[in-house]
């Protein structure tokens, strides 16, 4: 048989290989992603034939855009910090929000499979989506479309302007994934470029049983009208979302909520991080990072902390006022827990110190960073006798106007911001025993 194109020459990267066999292209030229030439097989998506829609379109959509999932047991944590990253990006382009379930009845349901397949929006109870391609986050993303409500694409009634099923290439008992969908309603116009497209050797009786491969142009099960010849090789793109699919996302759930710091959003040096108060990170790839100064006199510590497997995924660096890199740590879980915890600390004089949280690997992508000072001690007046009232009789009189020699300064929680309430509350908080909050 002779190949129409070789996948290596086109792609530039990594394949994945099934029985000797290259069965997918794993990255694209623009967007390399080396992480994602893992050993799991990358198979074709078939929906099987009980995967029909219960409802039409627009009924089966997720209210407000929420969409509870929850991971079977045997998901391993890389599987699970894949697959957030996967819904990182999803929430990013649209007003999607994917919240681990608790109680809810509608819920998508993640297991290990033997391929990759999904319900086709809500069902309203327990919705199974099966994964075996874990390695390709734009497969991840490409079931919890489905489950969001969007068919392949070459499944639109508006296709035959645009791309000839050659039926006779189709395995048997795959040509359910080619058929029109007439109760969806298609957006925008017909893709090329879509992740929810399939390539066209997919189900192609000339590449493995229930897969795809590399194949003549002769074994295509999908061929570009001539008008549109020059599209031919952008089906199954695995390696980024199309503008059609971000736009089509907001068509049906809105634009992106915006409750959370994004990558690079602009916000370094602006804003300076309220110490004590735990600040909501989110960053997609690998590179990406986030800056925030953080004023502060005396010890200073910070904590970076994800509710999943983080491991060498990010970096915490605490920089000095002039940048110079003090501490760097990452998360490890020593207890356990699924907690991953990274803690940088230092003294040093007063001024501006930076934290940068930096992502060194695609997986996961949410954080909480949270900086804390250290109080000064309660013998304000440094009279060696506490605690006695006569320190707070000082501190006040300190806070209103008044001069005392041997006293400290009015900062008491040392954050560079004075006067303010929260130095009184640090105070009589420490004065009665309770830490520096
Ligand atoms: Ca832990
Ligand atoms: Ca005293
Ligand atoms: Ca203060
Ligand atoms: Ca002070
Ligand atoms: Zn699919």
């Amino acid at each position: 048989m002779m190949m129409r194109k070789s996948i290596r020459a086109v792609c530039g990267c990594t394949l994945a290989v099934v029985a000797g066999q290259a069965v997918g292209q794993l990255s694209h030229p623009l967007f390399p992603q080396p992480w994602e030439a893992g050993a799991d097989p990358i198979v074709a998506c078939n929906l099987p034939e009980q995967f029909v829609p219960r409802s039409l379109w627009n009924a089966n959509l997720w209210p407000s855009g929420i969409v509870h999932y929850e991971f079977d047991p045997a998901v391993t944590a890389q599987n699970r910090s894949r697959t957030r990253i996967a819904m990182n990006e999803i929430e990013t382009f649209c007003g999607v929000r994917f919240v681990p379930r608790t109680t809810e009845v509608a819920y998508v349901y993640v297991q290990n499979g033997t391929g990759n397949n999904s319900f086709v929006g809500r069902t309203g109870g327990r919705q199974v989506l099966n994964m075996v391609s874990w390695s390709s986050r734009y497969i991840i993303i490409h079931e919890f479309m489905h489950a969001l409500g969007i068919w392949h694409e070459q499944q639109r009634n508006d296709r035959e302007t645009f791309v000839t099923i050659v039926t006779a290439n189709i395995q048997a008992g795959f040509g359910g994934n080619f058929t029109i969908r007439n109760t969806a309603t298609p957006f925008g116009a017909f893709d090329f470029e879509s992740v929810m497209l399939y390539d066209d050797c997919s189900f192609s009786t000339c590449c493995p049983a229930g897969s795809t491969c590399g194949c003549s142009l002769s074994c295509a099960t999908i061929l570009a009208q001539p008008a549109f010849a020059g599209q031919q090789n952008l089906m199954g793109n695995r390696s980024y979302m199309s503008q059609g699919d971000k736009d089509g996302l907001v068509s049906r759930y809105g634009a992106p909520m915006d409750d959370s710091f994004e990558e690079n959003d602009g916000l370094t040096g602006a804003v300076a991080l309220p110490i004590r108060t735990p600040v909501e990170l989110r960053l997609i790839d690998a590179g990406d990072f986030f800056t925030m100064p953080i004023a502060v006199a005396g010890a200073i510590s910070a904590e970076l902390s994800a509710g999943e497997w983080a491991g060498t995924n990010v970096t915490l660096a605490l920089l000095s006022p002039t940048n110079a890199v003090l501490r760097s740590a990452q998360p490890t879980d020593p207890d356990g827990d699924g907690v991953f915890v990274a803690t940088v600390s230092t003294t040093g004089a007063a001024g501006t110190y930076k934290l940068r949280v930096t992502k060194t690997q695609p997986w996961g992508g949410d954080y909480t960073l949270t900086a804390n000072g250290t109080c000064d001690d309660v013998d304000f007046n440094n009279n060696g006798v506490f605690p006695e009232d006569q320190d707070v009789v000082d501190f006040f009189s300190v806070l209103a106007g008044a001069s005392c020699g041997a006293c400290n300064d009015i900062d008491f929680n040392n954050n560079l911001v004075f006067p303010e309430d929260a130095d009184v509350t640090a105070f009589i908080n420490t004065l009665a025993g309770g830490g520096c909050p």
